[in-house]
């Protein structure tokens, strides 16, 4: 090698991205004998749970079940303390992983990748990361996370605020004391209704500037009873295997009657259940709800009712009644006294379909209606979803085409995890799977040991390059949006439909045909000898 060539370091695969898929793709990979390297632009393992860590920021599927089912060793030492794991619980339990299995050093920090290129007459690809690192690997796997992407508002003359703004998905690792203060939170999904109670009890003041109303339901959360959670470590196979098998991968399976079939009086018997059993449940007690109107409208009214209940101020419990979608088309929230933040006298609620924000200055925020001094802003306006971070990487196959030129209308894989033109670039939960509507971790891991035994039956077959065929392709993407249309989920201006980001194509995103169904397809695919794929010397 020349003086002043950079080295091109070599892997038979590289995985982009080190939150849950890229740890266990990178321990599966590494098992199969593969040379593997992992890069991460943060200084640390986590994903979603390394970026999100502002106050309250807590897994909305039940510790119990969203956590690996590879190890029983790591199944059996790892004891999960609370119903719902707060992030940095499993921040801890991802860093456990990683160190336990001895992956840290494959994993290159701080290290972003910018550019995969596919070189044809080799079969390989190229890579150039952000501090210009070239590697050169057979495989890429993308692991870069269905909600890594933030998305932040255009607010005219948001640089001049001299106040301290911070972005629930690039929360800083130091505490935040919010004494004193005056704080906005813009945003009300998720992470908006998880932090604002908890800035609410600290804060000054606190002012919410709502633009949807969103469903949220009480986690109820609470310290796991020691007994009944050994005995569910103790049947973890079993669990795990219902788990899987599911349609939604959140609980078993499980006879539900339609919401019509049932009287109003057993409606709110079986409702009224779920609310006090609290978490996302409430959207699974009836058969019918993500698909049927009608059936929807029942559940709708009684959250109204709950909402009306807990809101003392008439006029603010109807400004927090979500009208403009049938529950469950954006993804429900599960709090922790939400709705009860509004009772509080230093909480204010801005409806901003009434009076949009205007612009900043250096003290505040302006609506149409009145100017709010803050100290502090919180950003918690979501992401581009499924799609950005993969996008954000320019991405060249064969004869030069890129991704994003491919994904124009909307992403188009076969069975979410493959693109034709693209060979031996894998997704993990990729647009046109499951993933953001199934219990992550078990869609992770479905998708991980699919592409390793695809990995593996090319070595079988000795062939070079595999990648979808252009027709299954097709016809997946157009399964993935028929089973959308015969639900609700294409009504809402959801993430799962791109509707968030502006010019971004309105296509359902995820798959909800069910986790266990899926599964059953892959696993025919795979019987098929691969169906739909095409494998090449
Ligand atoms: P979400 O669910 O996308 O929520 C973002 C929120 O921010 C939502 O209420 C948006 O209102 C609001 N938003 C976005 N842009 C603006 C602007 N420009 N002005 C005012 N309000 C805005 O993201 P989260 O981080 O809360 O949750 C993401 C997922 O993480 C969640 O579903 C869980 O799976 C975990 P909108 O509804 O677009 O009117």
């Amino acid at each position: 090698m020349n003086e002043g060539t950079p080295r091109v370091a070599d892997f038979d695969a590289v995985i982009v991205g080190a939150g849950f898929a890229g740890i266990y793709a990178l321990y599966r990979l590494r098992a199969m004998g593969l040379t593997v390297r992992c890069l991460e632009a943060a200084d640390d393992v986590g994903g979603t749970w390394y970026w999100n860590r502002y106050p309250g920021a807590r897994c909305d599927v039940e510790s119990m079940s969203y956590s690996y089912s590879f190890s029983p060793e790591l199944e059996r030492e790892w004891v999960w303390t609370e119903r719902y794991a707060s992030q940095g619980e499993i921040l801890r339990y991802l860093q456990h992983v990683v160190d336990r299995f001895s992956l840290r050093p494959l994993i290159r920090f701080n290290t972003r990748l910018r550019q995969a290129t596919l070189n044809e007459s080799s079969g390989r690809w190229s890579l150039r990361t952000d501090t210009g690192e070239q590697l050169t690997a057979r495989f890429v796997v993308m692991a870069t996370g269905c909600l890594s992407e933030p998305r932040l508002p255009s607010i005219p003359g948001l640089q001049d605020f001299e106040g301290r703004i911070f972005q629930t998905s690039r929360w800083p690792r130091e505490e935040i004391d919010f004494s004193g203060q005056r704080v906005g939170v813009i945003g009300t999904g998720s992470s908006g209704i998880q932090c604002i109670p908890l800035i609410a009890a600290q804060a000054k003041h606190l002012t919410v500037f709502q633009r949807t109303p969103n469903f949220s339901v009480p986690a109820h959360n609470r310290p796991l009873d020691p007994s009944a959670r050994q005995e569910l470590m103790d049947n973890y196979p079993p669990f795990r295997k219902a788990l899987r098998e599911s349609f939604t991968s959140l609980a078993p399976d499980a006879p539900l009657p339609s919401a019509m079939e049932l009287s109003a009086q057993e409606r709110e018997q079986r409702y009224g259940a779920a609310w006090k059993e609290g978490g996302i449940r409430l959207l699974f007690c009836v058969s019918d709800t993500i698909v049927s109107k009608p059936a929807n409208d029942t559940l709708v009214s009684f959250l109204h009712e709950r909402i009306r209940e807990i809101v003392k101020d008439r006029e603010v419990a109807e400004r927090l009644l979500p009208k403009t979608h049938p529950l469950g088309t954006k993804r429900m929230c599960v709090d922790t006294d939400y709705y009860a933040t509004f009772n509080r006298s230093n909480v204010t609620l801005v409806d901003l379909r009434a009076t949009p924000v205007v612009g900043a200055n250096r003290h505040s925020v302006r609506t149409r209606a009145a100017e709010f001094p803050l100290d502090s802003l919180v950003l918690a306006t979501g992401f581009d979803a499924m799609t950005g971070a993969l996008l954000a990487i320019d991405v060249r196959g064969r004869s030069g085409r890129r991704l994003a030129d491919e994904w124009r209308n909307g992403p188009r894989t076969y069975l979410g995890v493959s693109v034709a033109g693209f060979p031996n670039l894998f997704m993990i939960t990729g647009p046109g799977s499951p993933s953001v509507i199934s219990n992550m971790v078990i869609s992770i891991e479905q998708h991980v040991e699919f592409v390793a035994e695809l990995i593996g039956t090319m070595r079988a077959r000795g062939v070079d390059t595999v990648e979808a065929q252009a027709g299954a392709q097709e016809e997946w993407v157009a399964h993935v949006a028929a089973v959308a249309s015969g639900t609700l989920f294409p009504q809402a201006d959801s993430w799962y439909m791109g509707a968030n980001i502006p010019g971004k194509p309105r296509v359902f995103l995820p798959y909800v045909g069910g986790v266990g169904p899926y599964r059953l397809k892959c696993q025919e695919v795979a019987m098929a000898g691969y169906a739909g794929f095409d494998f090449r010397s």
